[in-house]
């Protein structure tokens, strides 16, 4: 039989969560993980999204059954890196590779299930400029080259200030391609200066410590790395796609 001989291998979400550990782990962060399924508290309150924010809309949510409390599938892995605050204290550095969740309609770039990468540092002094340091390493390793990064001012409720950062094009080093839509900038993450009501809610004393924090999509990532332009081709099982790997 034509498979007999055919070894199994690792999954392209599985190979790019390797190779990000990897490198943030020689930057002296941990990897950690925690439950996929959430209580309202861990996902929203503890990240300064009470219910009555209107920044709730920002995460479309698959919500459980209601039994004792609200429990849902979390829309990011944020949770983990506040049960990690709570755990281990500061000064922390912390990545948070997971499947998280979102309740919304598919397209070739949007997926109900997907996998995110957050980060969390937090030390005395730590500033944006640490942020932007610690990144632009990660991308130019990740991608090869030597990549810079902008910030642009943005905002997240659990951060502030927050921001969105893009890295020049891995594809055309800036001079503008289809890649970066000409911009010759690519938009990866969202980031900012932990809200010191976070980092009290974490158990860490905001008026010593500083903390930066990012998130970005691993699946996006995977895309850009491997020019894959659908990312339902990730999940729909196609041995087409997983045998290139
Ligand atoms: C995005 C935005 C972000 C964070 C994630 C974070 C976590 C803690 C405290 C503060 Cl525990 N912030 N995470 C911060 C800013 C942005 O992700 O667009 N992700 C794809």
């Amino acid at each position: 039989m034509e498979n007999e001989n055919k070894k199994g291998h690792l999954h392209p979400i599985t190979l790019i969560v390797n190779d990000m550990a990897a490198i943030f782990r020689k930057m002296g962060f941990s990897v950690a993980d925690g439950p996929e399924i959430e209580t309202e508290y861990y996902n929203f309150d503890a990240l300064n999204i009470p219910e009555w924010h209107p920044a709730r809309d920002m995460w479309d949510t698959f919500w459980l059954k209601p039994l004792k409390d609200r429990r849902l599938l979390r829309t990011h892995t944020s949770p983990v890196q506040i049960r990690y605050m709570k755990e281990h204290g500061a000064p922390l550095r912390v990545i948070v590779p997971g499947k998280v969740y979102r309740h919304e309609a598919t397209d070739a770039t949007h997926e109900a299930q997907f996998y995110q990468l957050e980060g969390l540092m937090v030390d005395e002094n730590c500033s944006l400029a640490h942020f932007k340091g610690v990144l632009e390493q990660f991308f130019s390793e990740f991608f090869n080259t030597k990549v810079s990064m902008r910030l642009r001012p943005s905002y997240f409720p659990f951060v502030e200030p927050g921001v969105e950062a893009d890295i020049t094009c891995i594809k055309c080093d800036g001079k503008g391609c289809a890649i970066c839509k000409q911009t010759g900038w690519i938009e990866l993450m969202g980031a900012g200066m932990v809200h010191p009501k976070v980092l009290e809610w974490g158990g860490v004393d905001s008026k010593k410590y500083k903390g930066f924090a990012f998130g970005m999509g691993i699946d996006r990532l995977a895309m850009l790395k491997y020019g894959i332009d659908d990312v339902r081709l990730l999940y729909n099982g196609d041995l087409r796609l997983v045998n290139q790997f």
